[in-house]
């Protein structure tokens, strides 16, 4: 034991778990702590709004697989947090929120800056420390850090202002790794049989690969099953996209090829992925799913299996240990599906091919403004290559889907399944933050960016030298596709009006660079993801929109009341 204050306490722990940067903004309730963060080798990254913060520690989590950590003032600087703590949830991110509160003996009282901060986050944490005393400080924080990576998810540290001062013994907690198995016994046989009766085997390889570096080992289990593989919806870094086997990723905009190769699997290895609802719809009218097909799922979470899909067999286990334990097993066994190998890796070649001259034949549009998908191609084919890649929540962005490829993991982090505007900056700076020897690359429309564009000041304040390419089309267009669809192209509040935002980024410090012709678009990512300073990259665009994202969700609208009956669709 050691006597110490309960601020030297908790930096003391974050040190001990290895947190080396901090993201948000100062306020008075913490203000002894993040005094001593300097001397504890801990970065405090000051930002412009905290929802950016958590997003930039969602990003740095997602890149260095470890904390994201974030901190604000009690009450405003905490319920900004909201939306990122909650994309973070769905994106599995271990971001570590610290949310100060109101000082213990006047809680409830309605005094300055109060609100009640643990229902908040309730749903959007995997585990709420509340600092009950101040004694107990470094034993609840340890205990946070461990469940976030335990889990994977957000966690929350709850601390009464006043409970940072005082002196207590206490002695310094060391993290408590865990060790992942592979699954059940009884679940591992029946995916084994599964597999060695399959005739045309699928691995759906999920975020899980990526989370429990597992690719490797998804290899070589595709490899000895002649199992194609696709990608789940918005983790294209699964699997490198460059193998023979690789078909490319499901989901809205995803690979046509993807989906015609699943349609014909008769087994199917979901591996590390909860096959999040939206992401299996249907797309481009294809109903891809194998509704016949035997359905073996991996998840290490037991309320993920058989949650959104029904299965055949579940294990609870992680990703790389299952597919390590699955290929021991299936070593030296007879496969059902060897002797039709070469026919199904001619279909995997049969069925790109056929994708990949549809996407050429949509991506060569000339002319200035340019088309949104021969700006997406010219971008993919300059992507430097070992960018990480960030995109937003917009049309564009998520027609890029079909144009982002990687070989590495931990390459690629959208907005996931929360699908908020404005993730893609923030994101692609702690990315950055994490990586600072990759350029990192955030994917953002006009509309997202009007969310994004104050954290070009931090970039240039701390030096963060992130780049964003803003596809400015006037409109938040996602949104107007609905209306064009739906409303009889009523356009209600999806039309922009935009300044230059390049002109803004110079004004803040940073570069600007406008492009509207596609030969202009390979060389202004080179430099700016050359840069040593935050460069925009604004592409004017024409107004074309993709397929809207709810096509599952929407119906023309019907009026009773005569004073709406003009807008009524048939
Ligand atoms: C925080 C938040 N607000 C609103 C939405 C609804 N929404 C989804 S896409 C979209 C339009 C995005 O427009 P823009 O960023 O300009 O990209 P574009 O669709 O034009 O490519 C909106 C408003 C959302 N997903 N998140
Ligand atoms: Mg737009």
């Amino acid at each position: 034991m050691t006597r110490m204050t309960p601020s030297e306490a908790f930096v003391e722990t974050l040190a001990a778990h290895g947190i080396e940067t901090v993201f948000g903004i100062v306020g008075s309730a913490y203000m002894d702590a993040l005094d001593i963060f300097e001397p504890a080798g801990i970065r405090f990254i000051s930002v412009a709004h905290e929802q950016n913060a958590a997003h930039m520690a969602d990003g740095y989590s997602r890149v260095r697989d470890r904390h994201g950590v974030c901190i604000a003032q009690n009450g405003p600087g905490i319920t900004n947090f909201v939306t990122g703590i909650a994309a973070a949830y769905w994106a599995h991110s271990p971001v570590v929120c610290i949310t100060p509160e109101t000082g213990s003996a006047t809680i409830g009282l309605g005094g300055f800056q109060e609100t009640e901060q643990m229902p908040i986050f309730s749903r959007i944490t995997r585990f709420q420390a509340h600092i009950n005393r101040p004694d107990r400080i470094a034993e609840l924080t340890s205990r946070a850090l461990d469940l976030a990576l335990a889990e994977r998810g957000p966690v929350q540290i709850n601390i009464p202002r006043d409970y940072f001062y005082g002196e207590i013994d206490v002695e310094i907690p060391q993290p408590v790794p865990i060790e992942r198995s592979a699954g059940g016994p009884e679940s591992l046989a029946a995916a084994t049989a599964a597999l060695k009766s399959a005739k045309f085997p699928v691995i759906i390889a999920g975020g899980g690969v990526i989370f429990s570096h597992g690719q490797s080992e998804a290899v070589a289990l595709a490899e000895q099953l002649g199992a194609p593989v696709v990608a789940s919806y918005l983790h294209n870094d699964s699997f490198p996209n460059r193998h023979e086997l690789y078909c490319g990723p499901l989901g809205y905009q995803g690979s046509k090829a993807a989906m015609r190769i699943l349609a014909q699997a008769d087994v199917v290895l979901a591996l590390g992925t909860r096959l999040g609802p939206f992401g299996t719809l249907p797309q481009y009218g294809i109903e891809y799913w194998p509704k016949g097909a035997r359905i073996v799922q991996v998840d290490p979470d037991h309320r993920m299996i058989g949650l959104t899909k029904k299965i055949d067999v579940g294990v609870v286990g992680d990703a790389r240990a299952a597919a390590a334990e699955l290929l021991t097993r299936l070593q030296n066994q007879p496969l059902a599906g060897h002797d039709n190998r070469s026919a199904r890796l001619e279909e995997v070649r049969r069925q790109k091919g056929a994708w990949e001259e549809e996407l050429a034949g949509m991506s060569s549009a000339e002319g200035s403004p340019v088309a949104p998908r021969r700006a997406l191609r010219e971008l993919e084919r300059a992507m430097p290559e070992n960018a990480m890649v960030t995109t937003d929540i917009g049309n564009v962005c998520s027609v890029a889907n079909s144009y982002l490829r990687f070989d590495a993991p931990n390459s690629f982090f959208a907005a996931m399944s929360f699908g908020n505007c404005g993730y893609a900056f923030p994101t692609a700076m702690g990315a950055k933050v994490a990586a600072p020897e990759r350029p990192a690359v955030a994917y953002v429309g006009d509309g997202a960016w009007g969310m994004s564009l104050n954290e070009v000041l931090t970039c240039v304040r701390e030096r963060i030298p992130a780049t964003a390419v803003v596809f400015n089309n006037g409109q938040w267009g996602a949104e107007k596709k609905n209306q064009i669809d739906y409303y009889a192209d009523r356009y209600v509040g999806t039309n922009l009006v935009n300044p230059s935002f390049a002109e803004i980024a110079r004004a803040m410090g940073a570069d600007g660079i406008t492009v509207d012709a596609p030969d202009q678009i390979g060389d202004a990512l080179r430099t700016a993801t050359s840069s040593e300073v935050c460069t925009v990259v604004e592409i004017k665009l024409t107004q074309e929109l993709g397929e809207p994202f709810r096509r599952d969700a929407l119906k023309k609208p019907k009026r009773f009341l005569a004073k709406y009956k003009a807008y009524e669709v048939a």
